[in-house]
Parts: C-alpha cells; sequence; structure tokens
C-alpha cells in the first residue's frame, strides 16, 4: 500500500440523491441496460500514460505535478504501478491501458529496455492475478523519444523503421502475455511536417507494411484480440496519414487489410478532423471497423487536442446510440484518454474526474438505450428509405444507365421531394436526453 490516496474511500454508486462527490451518481455496474450489465457495455478503462506518466506540461511550460514516482528507475517505475492499480481499485473499473514508455524506464539500449518492459509486465502480471483489472489494450509510444522525430514505420532512415518494427513486437508480446483483448497503433508521428523533404508515396508503402508485419505477427503468436488503428488528422504532425475513419478504410483496403484491422476512435480526434464524434462511429460501423473508443474531448475553442474528460450527456449519448445500434462493443471499451488540467494538482482530482467521466457515460448510455428501445428514430430512418425495399428499386441496382433511363419515360417518373424532418427527431431525441 502506498499513501498516495490516503483518506479516499471507494468509489461506489449511491445514487443521484447523495451529497458526497466521492460517489457514482449515475454508474451503477450491476444495473442491467438493454440487455447487458452496465460495466460490460461501457467497458471503463483508464490510462496509464496521462494519469501517472504525464508531468503536467504544456507548449509555455514545464512540470506541474510531483508525483513520487516520477524519475527514470524500476524502483520509480513499481511504485508507479503500486499507485496506479490503487487508482484502479478505487474506481472499479474493468480495464486499463499503457504504452511501453508509460511503464518502464527507457534503458542505454534497445535491450536494456525490452528487459526493463519484460520485468514491469511480469510486475503487473502479478498485480492483475491479484485482482487488478484486465488489459483493453496495449500500444508502443514511437513518437516521444527524439529517435522518432520524423517518424517510425514512415521515417526515411530504415534504422528508424527497424527500431520501430522491434519495439512494436515487444509491445505484441507484452499485451499477449498480459492478455490484452486489443492492440492499438496511433500514429503520431507518421506524417509530415512539410511536404519538401517529403515522399508521401514511399512513407505510405512503408506504412503498409509495416501494418501487414503487424497483423502476420498477431497470428503467428496467436493473439486473439484485434488490431486497432487510431486515426487523427493532425498533431503532432502536420498531417497526420491516418487522417479520419475513411482514409483509413482505404489504406486498409489499399494493403489486403480491411478485415484484419479495426479503428480506435477518439472523440477529440474526430472533431481535429472536422467530423463529430458520431460521425466517425456511424462510419467506422457502416465499414465494419468500429473496434473501441477514447472518451476524451477537447476545447472546442482552443483548437488543441487537449485530452479533457467528457462532460457533455447530448454528446456522449449520441456516442453510444450509434455503438449500441452497432451492436454493442466486442473486444473494445470506453478508455479516458483523458488528462487533468495541469492546475489539478491533489491526488482526489485524478479519481474525481474518472467518477464524473463515468457518471457523464453512463447517463449518455442510458439515454441511447431508451432511444434505440423506443425504436422512433430508426422507424424514421426507415420509413425514409421504404423506396428501396421495393424490388424494382433493387433490380435497379443491377441495371443500366439506359435502360434505368427508358423506365423514367416510360413510367413517367417524376420524383415528389419529402421532408427530412430534422427538426421533428431533433425534438425525438431531446426527450431522452
Ligand atoms: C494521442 C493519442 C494517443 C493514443 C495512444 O492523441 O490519442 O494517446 O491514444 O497512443
Ligand atoms: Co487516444
Amino acid at each position: 500500500m502506498t499513501d498516495f490516496f490516503t483518506g479516499i474511500p471507494a468509489i461506489t454508486y449511491q445514487g443521484p440523491d447523495t451529497d458526497t462527490d466521492f460517489a457514482f451518481r449515475h454508474y451503477n455496474p450491476d444495473e442491467m441496460v438493454a440487455g447487458r450489465r452496465m460495466e460490460d457495455h461501457l467497458r471503463f478503462a483508464i490510462c496509464y500514460w496521462h494519469n501517472f506518466a504525464w508531468p503536467g506540461g504544456d507548449p509555455f511550460g514545464g512540470q506541474t505535478f510531483l508525483r513520487p514516482w516520477f524519475g527514470e528507475t524500476m524502483e520509480h517505475a513499481k511504485l508507479k504501478a503500486d499507485v496506479a492499480f490503487e487508482m484502479f481499485r478505487i474506481l472499479g473499473v474493468p480495464f486499463f491501458c499503457f504504452h511501453d514508455a508509460d511503464m518502464r524506464p527507457e534503458g542505454a539500449s534497445f535491450a536494456e529496455s525490452t528487459r526493463n518492459l519484460e520485468e514491469m509486465v511480469e510486475y503487473f502480471a502479478t498485480k492483475m492475478e491479484a485482482g487488478g483489472p484486465k488489459l483493453l489494450w496495449g500500444t508502443a509510444n514511437l513518437f516521444s523519444n527524439r529517435r522518432f522525430m520524423a517518424g517510425a514505420a514512415t521515417n526515411p532512415d530504415p534504422d528508424v523503421f527497424a527500431y520501430a518494427a522491434a519495439t512494436v513486437k515487444t509491445c505484441m508480446d507484452a499485451t499477449h502475455r498480459l492478455g490484452g483483448e486489443n492492440y492499438v497503433l496511433w500514429g503520431g508521428r507518421e506524417g509530415y511536417e512539410t511536404l519538401l523533404n517529403t515522399d508521401l508515396g514511399r512513407e505510405l508503402e512503408q506504412m503498409g507494411r509495416f501494418l501487414s508485419m503487424v497483423v502476420e505477427y498477431k497470428h503467428k503468436i496467436g493473439f486473439k484480440g484485434a488490431i486497432l488503428i487510431e486515426p487523427k488528422p493532425q498533431e503532432p504532425t502536420k498531417h497526420q496519414y491516418d487522417y479520419d475513419v475513411a482514409t483509413v478504410y482505404g489504406f486498409l483496403q489499399r494493403f489486403g487489410l480491411e478485415k484484419e484491422v479495426k479503428v480506435n476512435i477518439e472523440q477529440g480526434h474526430a472533431i481535429l478532423a472536422g467530423h463529430s464524434f458520431e460521425h466517425e462511429l456511424a462510419m467506422a460501423a457502416s465499414l465494419g471497423l468500429l473496434g473501441s473508443i477514447d472518451m476524451n474531448r477537447n476545447d472546442y475553442q482552443s483548437g488543441w487536442d487537449t485530452d479533457q474528460f467528457p462532460n457533455n450527456v447530448p454528446e456522449v449519448a449520441l456516442a453510444y446510440y450509434e455503438i449500441l445500434r452497432a451492436g454493442g462493443f466486442t473486444t473494445g471499451g470506453t478508455n479516458f484518454d483523458a488528462k487533468l488540467r495541469r492546475q489539478s494538482l491533489d491526488p482526489e482530482d485524478l479519481i474525481l474526474a474518472h467518477a464524473g467521466a463515468m457518471d457523464v457515460c453512463a447517463r449518455g448510455l442510458k439515454a441511447a438505450a431508451a432511444l434505440l428501445e423506443n425504436g422512433a428514430l430508426e422507424s424514421a430512418r426507415s420509413a425514409r428509405y421504404a423506396g428501396w425495399d421495393r424490388p424494382e428499386a433493387q433490380a435497379m441496382l443491377q441495371s443500366d444507365l439506359e435502360t434505368i433511363t427508358s423506365g423514367v419515360l416510360a413510367q413517367g417518373i417524376d420524383p415528389q421531394p419529402r421532408s427530412g424532418r430534422q427538426e421533428r427527431l431533433e425534438n425525438l431525441i431531446n426527450r431522452f436526453i
């Protein structure tokens, strides 16, 4: 036991009328929602990096958090893990996520970094076996160290490609060892700062081959989880190749990987790409790519990836509506890739940020489930396309322009516009939120 969270009670469901801050008001893990326990729908995960590895810096200032585990030794890494697992227990989350660089100190060589990682993986495994949460996903940090400044798989230097491939192998091994349900690739530096020094075609080829190797290795080691790409349009690069869900789909198809890889969609990244979160989710669901989500928002005015905890129930409800409509999560879940504001210094800030976010998600989920169960939105959607259920309409899709033209002339087809009823549907949704 560390003393970091001393005095902070385990957070439990106490209902909306409780007057303590240290409780769930809406997240009730055992409550049944649309035929499933709430915990099994939401599948919450806490991220290791923002909570335990991020020092509170921003582009204009450095560390604000003073944590006893900050330091580059194995003792520090173990203390960090002890505190992390205490936080997982206080919040009762079923999952967590990590990057290699969050959990182990960087060694003087690749071999030493790998040894550090392997030792920490065993340390984690013991804690997980003792009742800790499960691993939602693992990933490699291929963006912080200066060696990756010009990209990992897309680097102009083949030695960096090799280092990145070896790093991903060790992170896939770690994820497999810890029973991870997914493996994520976020290509933070896979893009460019300027086209002037970039061979875009060559870089995309490298990235396609790299991802194919990841898929080959997954099958080789018998990893049963999903491989997920996390799209983002920019930041830190000016342009990231995995721009959004639609771009990722085109890329996967080009390399024949569309049945092998899905996506991890982050709310803030969707906004940076000029989309809504629900757009990205609906797009992924329609393409059969929906994997998992990072439930963290940006500040709408700043235009940065501010990674804030969710606090907007109507937005969250629309997101879970798309997820429920697609059948809910399988291997995926709700990861809070969110960080405190840098002035939120206290241990309790970490706990309350997550407790509030989990309540927001619970409210969104319940609203989404009620809306789906009500059925009016889906009936309105089906009614709008009902003409396509007619056999002649389906036959037209197998026809050709000349035949269709003859039909238009022969039948005197003259389409009559109908209302899209947007405001009516918006009113309907507001009844549930
Ligand atoms: C960066 C981001 C990453 C990924 C994992 O914007 O979202 O934390 O989720 O590398
Ligand atoms: Co993320």
